[in-house]
């Protein structure tokens, strides 16, 4: 291309004007049942969810309450102050009626309801408002649809955030079928009570929403269907390498699976600071390569409250986890949160039945941990593995403990491969060390060292065939 054009280009991509970046207000309610301490970490997490969407977070808005009612997520006080920062009325009707008496509400403004400082500020309408505003919980489309018309902004939730990363990170087929899935059964509730609740009637009428609801459940068996195809070739891959050494690496999102993955095995899986990089399941084998050889899998990440649909929605590309022999359980070490992270990746490893699988506890980052932070770890988890995936030497030893374990699980056998059946010599040679060639008048006579069932399954394929 002539340079003189391509001047032209960069002219009119220079000028090209980056859209705003979307601003954004996080809500989070403070349940009895709920410590200071994992509230705070909830909304920073929320946080950075919002940023990996890439919207700004301008305030923070949080209540300690008794429940949540099932059409106000804010007290009236709270809801008014939030309403003032998003140019909104700060009314729902529901909230009218019952009214509370005069000095009930004095007393509620006073206790908790004291809006934050900025919401009250003079001089706050010259600053852009917000153009949404995320609640950390789960909300049913009532309360959203009662957060929107109170604030006049955009209302997500935290299932809402995470769908719509998974929608934007989704690579390959099978993630993008499963993300849209997730995403219509999310979407469906609230198309209906939007649609038919009163005042937000967008010329939709019965029969339109009927119509949308019929659409999205045929889109639904579709894509059930195409999932279905995609993961039978995936589980007959799997079968494949049912009896392979496989280490499958699990834990919370941005935990340095994929890090790990890179420097175990040298392949350029993505790594990125950002939540939910990894969505699909990646099998590479350890490198430097080892006999037979070790194959590890990089996995989707974890977090707290995770949607139940994604959770259903990823479920097969975790059946990978679950298929293999060894579990490393990555932490994020310098995160204040990890014990917490902890405690949500062993629930979520519990309800996919993976917890039965030996896994080690890889406390991972530990470069940015002080030396007084690290004993206190080695302290609290004696079992762990302390290391980074940034050092050479902490992976390599890594690899040796992951080496080990197979090792540990291997036995040795002799296979009689007859002459006719020489060409099941590769098979044998990728699922087993063979340790000596011998020859005599029945065949090729292998001393081999592999797992149990990798020998048996060998002694049978040479028997059948
Ligand atoms: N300092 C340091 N940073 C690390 C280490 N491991 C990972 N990181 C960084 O942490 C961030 C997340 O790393 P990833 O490997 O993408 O994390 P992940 O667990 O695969 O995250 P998801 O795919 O989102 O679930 C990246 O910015 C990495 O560079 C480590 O040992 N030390
Ligand atoms: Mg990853």
């Amino acid at each position: 291309m002539p340079l003189a054009r391509r001047r032209d280009l960069c002219y009119f991509r220079c000028m090209e004007i980056k859209p705003p970046v979307p601003r954004a207000i996080l809500v989070g309610v403070q349940l009895p049942s709920v410590d200071d301490i994992a509230h705070t970490a909830s909304l920073a997490e929320l946080g950075r969810l919002v940023k990996t969407l890439g919207y700004e977070v301008v305030a923070t808005v949080s209540q300690k309450r008794a429940g949540i009612d099932s059409s106000a997520v804010l007290g009236k006080g709270r809801l008014e102050a939030l309403a003032a920062m998003t140019g909104g009325t700060g009314i729902i009707e529901s909230m009218a009626v019952p009214r509370k008496s005069k000095a009930r509400e004095r007393f509620e403004v006073a206790e908790n309801e004291e809006p934050p400082a900025a919401a009250m500020e003079p001089g706050q309408d010259a600053a852009p408002k917000p153009e949404f505003v995320i609640v950390d919980h789960e909300l049913s489309p009532n309360q959203a649809r009662n957060l929107e018309r109170a604030t006049g902004v955009q209302v997500l939730d935290r299932t809402g955030v995470i769908v719509e990363i998974f929608n934007r990170h989704a690579r390959s087929r099978e993630a993008k079928l499963q993300v849209e899935m997730a995403r219509l059964k999310y979407v469906a509730p609230r198309l209906r009570e939007s649609s038919a609740g009163p005042g937000r009637q967008q010329g939709a009428g019965e029969s339109d929403l009927e119509l949308d609801r019929r659409k999205i459940r045929d889109r639904l068996a579709e894509l059930k269907e195409q999932l279905e195809e995609i993961q039978h070739d995936n589980t007959q891959r799997r079968y494949a390498r049912r009896e392979q050494l496989r280490v499958a690496l699990v834990g919370y999102t941005n935990a340095g699976k994929s890090s790990l993955m890179r420097s175990l095995t040298g392949s350029e899986v993505l790594v990125a600071d950002k939540l939910f990089a990894t969505l699909d399941t990646t099998v590479r084998a350890l490198h430097p390569p080892t006999n037979p050889r070790v194959l590890v899998s990089d996995t989707v990440g974890f977090i707290r409250k995770l949607p139940h649909d994604l959770v259903a929605s990823f479920r097969s590309t975790l059946d990978e986890a679950l298929e293999a022999s060894l579990l490393l359980f990555v932490v994020d070490a310098s995160d204040p949160a990890y014990e917490s992270q902890l405690e949500v990746s062993r629930s979520v490893l519990h309800e996919i039945g993976a917890d039965v699988i030996p896994s080690r506890l890889l406390l991972n980052k530990i470069d940015r941990v002080t030396e007084a932070d690290r004993a206190a770890l080695r302290e609290k988890h004696p079992d762990a593995i302390l290391v980074s995936a940034k050092s050479p030497q902490d992976v390599a030893t890594l690899r040796e403990t992951i080496v080990a374990f197979f090792e540990a699980s291997m036995v040795e056998d002799e296979l009689v491969l007859p002459y006719a059946k020489q060409s099941l010599l590769g098979e044998v040679y990728e699922n087993a060390r063979v340790l000596s060639e011998e020859y005599d008048a029945t065949g090729r006579i292998l001393k081999v060292r592999g797992l149990p069932g990798a020998i048996a399954r060998l002694r049978s394929a040479l028997a059948d065939s």
